[in-house]
This record gives C-alpha cells, sequence and structure tokens, in this order.
C-alpha cells in the first residue's frame, strides 16, 4: 500500500510539472509573437548589367522565362528570379526564410506571385534582428552588412545592395556602372560530376562554361553567365575572369 501511494504521489508530481512546462511554454510562445515583414530590395547582376547602368532583359525578349516559370504574371521589363533569404542573426550560415522574386532591369524587384507589388513578405516571421542575403542562380551572393530588426517597424524595410556601404565587410563584389554588383560565374548545381560547390568561381565553372559555350548551348541556362540566352565565348570570358581571381564568399558563424 505504501509503494502504491508513493507511485500515485509520484504521478502526480509528474502532470503537475508536465502541467507547468505546457503553461510556460504557451507564455514564452505569446511573449515571441510571429509577424510579417514585408522588404524592398534593391540589387544589380554584373552578368547583366549594361553601360547606362539598367540590367539587359534579354532572357524575357526571347521568351526564356516564361517558357522557365510557366508565369503569365512576367513583367515587361524583368531580368530574372531571384531569392531573397533573412539569415539568422546570431548565426548568418542558417537561413531562417527565403522568398522568391522578379528582379527587374532598374534593379528593384516585385514579389513572385502576383509580379506587381514592389517589394517581397515573409509572413509569420518572428521578431527579432536578421541580416538580409540575395542570392542569383549564377552570381555569387550578397549579404547586408547590418542585420534589420523585424517588428519595430515592419512595413519600411529597404535594403540597396548596389550601395557598397549596405552590404557585408566580406562581401564580394564588382562596381560597374557606379554600382555594386554582384559576381558572375558560380553556374549552380549540375547534374553530371565532377561536383561544383556554390559560392566559388573556381575551374570546375570554367569548366562547365567552357563545354556550353562548345555546344553553343541556348535557352535558360546557368552556363548563360550574362543573361543573354546564348552559352557562348562572352560567358567563357567572364568565368574565365572570376575564376582567375577565385571569387567566393562564406556565410559568416558567430
Ligand atoms: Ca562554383
Ligand atoms: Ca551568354
Amino acid at each position: 500500500m505504501k509503494y502504491q501511494l508513493k507511485n500515485i504521489n509520484n504521478m502526480n508530481f509528474k502532470l503537475i510539472a508536465l502541467a507547468l512546462f505546457l503553461f510556460s511554454s504557451n507564455t514564452i510562445l505569446s511573449v515571441h509573437a510571429e509577424i510579417s515583414a514585408t522588404i524592398k530590395v534593391k540589387v544589380f547582376l554584373q552578368g547583366a548589367i549594361q553601360e547606362n547602368g539598367t540590367m539587359k532583359t534579354t532572357l524575357n525578349e526571347k521568351g526564356l522565362l516564361s517558357k522557365e516559370f510557366n508565369n503569365q504574371n512576367l513583367p515587361t521589363n524583368v531580368v530574372d528570379k531571384i531569392d531573397i533569404e533573412l539569415r539568422n542573426f546570431a548565426n548568418p550560415s542558417t537561413i531562417a526564410a527565403t522568398q522568391k522574386a522578379w528582379l527587374l532591369s532598374d534593379g528593384s524587384i516585385l514579389d513572385f506571385e502576383t509580379a506587381k507589388v514592389p517589394a517581397i513578405t515573409f509572413p509569420n516571421i518572428p521578431a527579432g534582428k536578421y541580416f538580409i542575403a540575395v542570392k542569383h542562380r549564377n552570381h555569387l551572393p550578397l549579404m547586408s552588412g547590418l542585420p534589420i530588426a523585424i517588428g519595430t517597424n515592419p512595413n519600411n524595410i529597404s535594403i540597396d545592395f548596389s550601395d557598397i556601404k549596405n552590404l557585408y565587410s566580406k562581401s564580394r563584389f564588382l562596381k560597374l556602372s557606379e554600382k555594386a554588383t554582384m559576381i558572375s560565374g558560380d553556374v549552380g548545381d549540375v547534374s553530371n560530376p565532377p561536383s561544383n560547390p556554390r559560392y566559388s568561381i573556381d575551374a570546375i565553372d570554367n569548366f562547365y562554361v567552357s563545354k556550353d559555350a562548345k555546344a553553343k548551348l541556348q535557352g535558360y541556362i546557368n552556363t548563360d553567365l550574362n543573361l543573354d540566352g546564348i552559352v557562348n565565348e562572352a560567358d567563357v570570358k567572364l568565368v574565365q575572369s572570376s575564376s582567375d581571381h577565385l571569387y567566393n564568399f562564406t556565410f559568416p558563424k558567430q
């Protein structure tokens, strides 16, 4: 009998502990409310930028974007799709959230779904500080130098990645037409060996671009580094220059 009582008491204690835990978990969740953040971005790609400071829209003019994305909502002056990321403040190598966007010739963006709103929205983000990064399928990423605070003024966040002073100090970029631009040449994941690590431009990228240039491939292809729908000598020149410098980027761990 004594033994049974002890067991019941033990069980009660566990139930109370569980209830307390659930109560405190709920309290923590209600304190860290999730909100939506709307962010405007300006960014330029080395491969697409022209002397007048705008980016070429050849992929769209050739119908390659609507073919690739099966999307009727494409804006007329679209350059390509990009990805915008929120990165963990304590450890920027961790992605907190990511959204697709359309990049326009003047460096601004439109949201991917409607192709009308000049900003992207991250729904249900825990309030806090984040770094913003921008990625493109054959360029090196860029990351903001200072974190942005989401939760204080979520509808008024914007970052201009073409202004050097907004960039993370170890970002690799090229200054063209008075703008910081993302560096072209990281051709991304390719199916055949040798495997090609992202965020570094080296002999492997060179290999794939040269191979596709020899075959004169046409279409929406990662090895088309200057985004004109053809892989040729111009793309080989770009990858050679970037791989000669061994341009690379690593998201910092803190
Ligand atoms: Ca690479
Ligand atoms: Ca090309």
